[in-house]
């Protein structure tokens, strides 16, 4: 019945209430793997708006400086828009949710002893005290945990070209399919195979949503990939709707909402494709499509240097938007109290 719904939806919240949230915090505080900084616990028990950030962007995604100029860019982007950032990572062998400018440039200055952490690496890297970056896929999970269900990076990883042979399928899109949080990418890059990644996400129940007018699905460093979005949202009240009613259903899956790169950046995305194919043709003639979770970094960095940096500039424009509107859409529901 109707009543029985909207118990249930009440009651359904993804979010921990400030109780919980303390029991957790006291239970992570004992276990001594989790640090919550204080700025983020302090807005998870009041309800204010958070924006969960990866860091394997910073340690194998981007080099230095962009990394550390591109991760404070991205925290002053989501306080000016009234978001508290919460920067994810593991250090030294602890998970960290809220990192401070220091240990951001820590994790940014020297990424030799770093190590890209996905769901899989989580145990170990703790077990073993590292320090390392989180991909998409380790991020959310930390970021749910936490009660936080909104989370911004730049590109997603997906089903890599020639997967169907490899089965290089990124941890990211089992990790979105498990997890009840809403992940702003610029869809995915086009060193993937941009149309299996989206079958992929269909088959595990992923709702994918283009942010804006059209249904054009996003490859990056381009607003259009020649495939579409089952679902737009052509503002931040649309796509905050579509959210909540996810959330009152209980569906255990996330959303990706796919926020293209604004359309002053499309001629340099036309031109940097051309790089791509080339990087990705480079990859396979030099077997680096076997070397598991360093071909994403490693096509990155090819890229790179093959644009003369050029894909860097894309690539911050993209992830400021994403983290923007993000910050927007973590505040509106933070006021329409969800
Ligand atoms: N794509 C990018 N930039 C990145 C990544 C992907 O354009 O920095 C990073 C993200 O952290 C993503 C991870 O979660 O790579 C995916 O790696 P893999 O394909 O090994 O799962
Ligand atoms: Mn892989």
């Amino acid at each position: 019945s109707k009543s029985n719904f909207q118990q249930r939806a009440n009651n359904s919240s993804i979010s921990f209430n400030a109780s919980d949230l303390t029991s957790k915090l006291k239970q992570a505080e004992a276990t001594g793997i989790w640090q919550i900084s204080e700025e983020v616990a302090d807005a998870l028990h009041s309800g204010s708006p958070i924006v969960a950030l990866e860091s394997a962007i910073t340690t194998d995604g981007l080099p230095y400086p962009d990394n550390f100029d591109t991760a404070m860019e991205l925290d002053a982007i989501s306080r000016a828009a009234g978001a508290i950032p919460a920067h994810i990572a593991v250090i030294e062998g602890k998970i960290r949710v809220g990192l401070s400018e220091g240990e951001i440039y820590n994790l940014s200055y020297d990424t030799s002893k770093s190590v890209k952490l996905s769901r899989r690496d989580l145990g170990p890297a703790i077990a073993q005290k590292l320090t390392g970056g989180t991909t998409c896929a380790a991020t959310m999970f930390i970021a749910n945990a936490c009660g936080i269900d909104i989370f911004s990076t730049g590109g997603l990883g997906g089903v890599h070209r020639n997967g169907e042979n490899t089965l290089d399928i990124s941890a990211d899109l089992t990790e979105l399919a498990r997890t009840p949080i809403t992940l702003l990418s610029a869809g995915v890059k086009s060193i993937l195979d941009v149309g299996r990644t989206l079958e992929y996400l269909e088959t595990q129940g992923v709702n994918v949503v283009t942010f804006g007018e059209t249904h054009d699905f996003p490859a990056f460093y381009t607003p259009t990939s020649g495939f579409s979005s089952p679902w737009r949202a052509r503002n931040i009240a649309e796509a905050a709707d579509l959210i909540e009613c996810q959330r009152q259903l209980s569906v255990s899956s996330g959303t990706l909402l796919a926020v293209p790169i604004p359309p002053e950046h499309a001629s340099e995305g036309m031109q940097l494709q051309g790089i791509v194919d080339q990087a990705v043709r480079e990859a396979e003639a030099q077997g680096i499509a076997n070397r598991g979770k360093e071909v994403t970094p490693w096509i990155l960095d090819r890229v790179r240097v093959l644009s003369e940096g050029r894909s860097i500039l894309s690539n911050k424009a993209l992830i400021r938007n994403t983290v923007s509107i993000g910050s927007q859409l973590a505040v509106h529901r933070s006021k329409a109290n969800l």
